[in-house]
């Protein structure tokens, strides 16, 4: 679960795009993201347990998987979005890239996913998600009650949700 600094430069969403600049777990673990590299289903269980996810269900993210609704899943996933609720992912089969704001907003911290790796993203922090070149991914998607996880693209309204400012003063604990 590499997590490096985002190049920024234009090109294909789907290539690395790796400036060189690493991003430690501490450094993940500050802006309050998890990462759970290289685990079992078993370990995924207990960490469900512990942390109260009672429903999950698997997606797809291909254009098999996707169908008709393909193209406009990648393209909402790859707008910057915050959820009310964490996002976790434990990745089964294909790879892929979260990006997720670091601290002030300024750039993008890409995570390189991989098969046994569960992250977990916070509510209220700016991310947005890519299948890398190989165009599959599929992964365990949990929840701590019902599915809701509407994603809210970045405005004025998502800039002063209540989540979002939740979020922010956890920051600064
Ligand atoms: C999301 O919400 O960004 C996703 O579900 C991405 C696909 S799961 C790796
Ligand atoms: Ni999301």
């Amino acid at each position: 679960m590499k997590a490096y600094i985002f190049d920024d430069l234009e090109g294909d969403q789907r290539l690395p795009h790796d400036s060189g600049e690493q991003v430690s777990v501490e450094q993940l673990k500050s802006i309050g993201v998890l990462p759970y590299p290289g685990i079992s289903l078993d370990q995924v269980e207990a960490i469900a347990k512990e942390r109260g996810y009672k429903n999950r269900d698997e997606i797809n993210v291909s254009k098999e998987g996707l169908g008709d609704i393909y193209e406009e899943k990648i393209k909402g996933f790859f707008r910057e979005h915050l959820h009310e609720d964490e996002e976790i992912r434990y990745i089964k089969d294909g790879r892929g890239y979260f990006d997720i704001r670091e601290k002030g907003d300024a750039r993008w911290i890409r995570i390189a996913v991989e098969p046994q790796d569960l992250l977990i993203v916070p509510a209220g922090v700016y991310h947005r998600f890519t299948l890398d070149s190989s165009d599959f991914i599929r992964a365990l998607r949990l929840f701590q009650d019902e599915p809701k996880w509407v994603p809210h693209d970045k405005s004025e309204a998502t800039d002063a949700n209540p989540f979002r400012a939740q979020y922010l003063q956890s920051l600064k604990a």
